[in-house]
């Protein structure tokens, strides 16, 4: 009888648990401290609308400035990333897009010489319905090691 109640129990805390977590596959990533990992929503069908991050790393040794983008919930949406250099204005016109189901390959902007830069990190979903999704955002120096420090502020957000 024990046993049965324990096995009841059991399953309620079960469903419990998968009711507060669904889909743990698909919950946030994780990784090295050096990297931002930002999260958001975005869907109104077909790209027709975009969130924009204003991405800065401010470390003086900074050679690249990457980002992708993740599906995070619901069905694997085709995700878009765009990157584009904002400052000093030598990156001004460097950028790039990637884009693929669930998950997209990581976008970079390179300086000439190392210094701060900033960029601005849009991201869309071609598909009729909203998802949720993250992007790892990071700063690289010239050997493509990690930088402690990227900041990110969402200045669009649909
Ligand atoms: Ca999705
Ligand atoms: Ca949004």
């Amino acid at each position: 009888m024990t046993k049965v109640v324990l096995a009841i129990a059991i399953g309620i805390l079960t469903c419990l648990a998968a009711g507060l977590a669904p889909d743990r596959a698909e919950a946030q990533r994780g990784g090295p401290d050096e990297l931002l990992l930002v999260a958001g929503t975005i869907g109104c069908s077909g790209n027709n609308c975009v969130d924009i991050w204003k991405v800065v790393c401010a470390n003086a040794k900074t050679k690249m400035l990457c980002a992708d983008a993740n599906d995070t919930n619901g069905n694997d949406d085709t995700m878009v990333v765009v990157i584009a250099g904002v400052a000093p204005a030598s990156v001004i016109g460097k950028g790039d897009i990637a884009s693929a189901v669930d998950i997209t390959p990581t976008v970079c902007i390179t300086r000439g010489t190392p210094g701060p830069m900033t960029a601005t990190v849009a991201i869309s979903v071609t598909a009729d319905s909203l998802t949720n999704y993250d992007s790892f955002m990071s700063c690289r120096d010239k050997n493509g090691v990690f930088l402690p420090g990227p900041t990110a502020t969402l200045v669009t957000n649909q």
